[in-house]
């Protein structure tokens, strides 16, 4: 080993900690969709996230955050969400990865069993130390909602344009949420079973609650999102059983998780600006 390669490598170790403040965040921001982006000028703009990841160059990042976005025939979405999300994400100076966990097939969709998949997959190449689970048309406004796990839960969407920038309801905890992988595990993740729209945002919070966590918030003001205009997908029809599922939750959530999570991995393909998991389920109910 000559002497430089030893200094550069000195070098590396000796970077310093991010600042708790990035010094290069805006504040709240107008979000413009252009209907003419492509996948080439998404990546043109974004020259330095490489297979979905990227950290910070100018000091060592706190936690390793893993993105989990479980999709399904939204390509659209996914383009103006990726093209605001990296962006944001560097500017709050995070090494992160971004996780796109897609659904083969057209059998009913299954949002919660996807973002089990997408943690147990994530944690197979890397041992992230936050989990950020988050609807792939929700775009954050303000970059003070900072993408990074705390000693309880987060929920990092307060409001969003469609609903007058107002908690939906007090227990509300859908779109966006935080959990550290000691949290997320410790809750054994979501239930599986919840096929179609509806209710497993409210068995996560419920799950949450069974371990004593409280679920924080950022103030309304930072917790903002642009929600993209959407009806109901075909194959999201609305889940009738949800309120049966959620009286059991407290009897059934340590049998029904990651632990007994079962999936065909079909493929996983690295992306310029994602990571792509494409899974099939076997049964629906
Ligand atoms: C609300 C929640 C969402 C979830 C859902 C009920 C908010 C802001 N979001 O979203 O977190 O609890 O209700 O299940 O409160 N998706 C696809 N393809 C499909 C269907 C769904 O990609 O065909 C994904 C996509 O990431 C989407 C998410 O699932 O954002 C939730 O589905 P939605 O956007 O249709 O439901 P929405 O807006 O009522
Ligand atoms: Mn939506």
């Amino acid at each position: 080993e000559t002497k430089e390669t030893k200094e550069a490598s000195v070098k590396k170790v000796e970077l310093d900690i991010c600042p708790s403040v990035s010094p290069h965040l805006r504040g709240q921001s107008k979000l413009i969709f252009k209907p003419d982006l492509t996948w080439e000028e998404v990546q043109a703009e974004n020259p330095k996230v490489q297979r979905g990841r990227y950290h910070p160059e100018e000091c060592e990042a706190l936690q390793r955050v893993a993105i989990l976005i479980p999709h399904r025939n939204r390509e659209k979405h996914l383009m103006y969400l990726l093209e605001h999300l990296h962006p944001f994400l560097q500017r709050q100076q995070l090494d992160y990865g971004i996780y796109i966990i897609h659904q083969a097939g057209n059998k009913k969709f299954n949002r919660a069993k996807l973002l089990n998949v997408g943690y147990l997959e994530a944690l197979k190449e890397e041992n992230w130390d936050c989990f950020i689970f988050h609807d792939v048309d929700l775009v954050p406004e303000n970059d003070f909602n900072i993408y990074k796990c705390e000693d309880q839960p987060r929920h990092l969407v307060v409001g969003r344009n469609s609903t007058g920038y107002r908690l939906r309801y007090s227990g509300y905890f859908g779109g966006v949420t935080a959990l550290s992988r000691e949290q997320f595990f410790k809750v054994n993740g979501f239930s599986n079973n919840y096929w179609g729209w509806g209710g497993e945002d409210d068995d996560l919070r419920l799950r949450v609650e069974l371990h004593r966590m409280k679920i924080s918030r950022p103030i309304p003001e930072v917790g903002k999102y642009t929600m993209i205009f959407h009806t109901r997908d075909r194959g999201n029809e609305v889940n009738i059983e949800r309120m049966k599922l959620l009286h059991q939750v407290s009897r059934v959530w340590k049998t029904d998780g990651l632990a007994s999570c079962s999936y065909k991995l079909l493929s996983v393909v690295y992306k310029p600006l994602y990571i792509n998991i494409t899974v099939d389920f076997w049964s629906s109910a």
